[in-house]
């Protein structure tokens, strides 16, 4: 009984978000949104790997909400992140082809709105610890504090863009494992709009960010300030690097040594809420930003049982393990819905009775799911590639339980893995019919239904065109801003009158 009117309250006072109820306090939601990169579907012992050491996330999976078909917006970083903060698909706000550089002339288009912005006019306290990968721009102008974000710390892209000769793991004189970017500015560690420390030493920075974060929610808190922190963790992107505590420590090597890291900080965040009495509060999401880099073997992460890998439109590209948590107002279990990082915009939006943005939206709201266990809103899932243009499209519409692939092409980020539809050399291919897979029955992807054999997929086909049509007819492609270039003088130098760049930009 005791329990039920728990739930209730907890129900009632999430539905009608002020009501008071029970112990619940009469204030607005907390957010944590915990973003690993590359992390593959299975890589989490609660997603099946047998040697992960990942106990807090999986603490978070048994006792919250673990989803089985949780989708990103792209095989790529930038996309993926662009998506998820806007609740758009890349394609409007013109974050491709590709990637962002440190030199990047393009960002994430100001007149966005991110998480951070439909927040802020409720009076949240926002943050961003870890990886940007929005852009810079001229003047910093693409920072995370124009785009709603009181507070940044961390990088603003990927850290092996940047030489990493440098780069140790340990024991300290092993040199990381995995290609970085040469010629281009050392990786910067950024504080709001200034660089602090460049090179980075990264065998502190998951310690750094885990102290920034905790701190975060801790004077929140105690300010009884409603707060909303985003944490893109590096990990567990390559080149693997790890600090003492993590370091040589799990038994499946750099990559399991990094996502050890990782899942510290989990702890850490949880320890933090509980201390400061507000784990009732607080909306906890786990989930990764593409599947799998298949580039340099087991340096990367683990698809599990899907195909293919990061840069790919397989289910290894784009299916990503996530975790919802919430004591008291998300019950334990594991969902099969449909859901994206394009629908936490609109989640936590409605959450919190904030605005929705006036844009059109990608996202539907999560809350039959998160709180009734519920079937979902999303019907679909459009699936575009890292280089996606107008003339070709769509690549893949997955609705219900059925995908079908219109294109495929590999991906020199899969390289690595056996299937050698993955790769590079797996040249762009249109499909007429397309490829059709059951993933209820067929989650990897085998076994194409499209074939004279099976006359009774016919209908399906007819009716996975007509969605792809009508999507495809609402979507209005926004200016390309990774493909506005680079400019070497728009890197990040910490000192920036110096010679000869880009070895001289040092501080810290
Ligand atoms: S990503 O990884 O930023 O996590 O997507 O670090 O696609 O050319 C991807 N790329 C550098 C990367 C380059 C990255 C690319
Ligand atoms: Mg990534």
């Amino acid at each position: 009984m005791y329990n039920i009117m728990y739930y209730y309250c907890t129900f009632m006072f999430v539905a009608a978000n002020l009501l008071k109820c029970g112990n619940s306090q009469a204030t607005l939601p907390n957010f944590i949104l915990i973003f690993a990169d590359d992390l593959g579907f299975g890589d989490l012992g609660s997603y099946g790997h047998p040697s992960s050491v990942t106990p807090n996330l999986d603490k978070l999976a048994s006792k919250g909400l673990r989803f089985t078909d949780f989708y990103s917006s792209s095989p790529v970083c930038s996309p993926s992140r662009a998506a998820l903060l806007t609740g758009r698909y890349q394609t409007r706000s013109g974050i491709y082809p590709g990637v962002f550089y440190p030199g990047s002339k393009g960002g994430l288009p100001l007149n966005e709105t991110t998480i951070a912005e439909v927040l802020k006019p409720l009076g949240y306290a926002t943050a961003i610890i870890g990886k940007w990968h929005l852009g810079v721009g001229p003047n910093r102008m693409y920072l995370p504090t124009k785009q709603g974000f009181d507070h940044f710390l961390g990088v603003p892209y990927s850290h092996d863009q940047g030489p990493c000769q440098n780069l140790t793991c340990f024991p300290p004189d092993i040199k990381c494992f995995g290609l970085c970017d040469q010629g281009l500015v050392a990786v910067p560690l950024m504080a709001n709009d200034t660089i602090k420390q460049q090179p980075i030493n990264f065998l502190d920075l998951e310690k750094a960010y885990s102290d920034y974060a905790t701190q975060f929610v801790s004077v929140s808190a105690r300010r009884k300030q409603p707060f909303f922190l985003y944490y893109p963790s590096h990990h567990t992107h390559r080149p693997q690097f790890a600090g003492k505590g993590a370091a040589g420590k799990s038994p499946r090597g750099p990559f399991g040594d990094a996502l050890m890291e990782l899942d510290s900080t989990v702890g850490n965040l949880i320890q933090a809420l509980e201390d400061h009495g507000v784990q009732n509060n607080t909306f906890v999401f786990f989930t990764s930003d593409n599947g799998p880099s298949l580039l340099r073997m087991s340096n990367g992460g683990n698809g599990g049982l899907l195909k293919c890998g990061k840069g790919t439109t397989y289910e290894g590209g784009m299916r990503e393990p996530a975790i919802a948590y919430w004591p008291g107002a998300i019950r334990p279990g594991v969902t099969h819905a449909l859901a994206s990082t394009l629908d936490l915009l609109p989640t936590i939006a409605g959450l919190a009775g904030a605005k929705l943005p006036r844009v059109q939206l990608d996202g539907f709201d999560m809350s039959d799911i998160l709180f009734r266990h519920g079937p979902s809103k999303r019907e679909a899932m459009f699936y575009y590639p890292m280089f996606p243009d107008e003339e070709h499209g769509l690549f893949a519409v997955r609705l219900g339980r059925y995908k079908a692939h219109y294109y495929t092409q590999g991906s020199v980020l899969s390289n690595t893995t056996p299937d050698k539809d993955c790769h590079e050399t797996a040249p762009l291919m249109h499909h007429d019919p397309p490829l059709l897979f059951d993933l209820e029955a067929d989650p990897s992807e085998d076994y194409n239904l499209a074939t004279p054999e099976h006359p009774e997929h016919q209908a399906v086909l007819q009716l996975l065109r007509d969605v792809k049509a009508e999507f495809e007819g609402g979507m209005v492609f926004g200016e390309a801003q990774v493909g506005r270039g680079t400019d070497p003088q728009l890197e990040p130098c910490c000192t920036p009158q110096c010679t000869p760049k880009p070895a001289c930009c040092a501080c810290g």
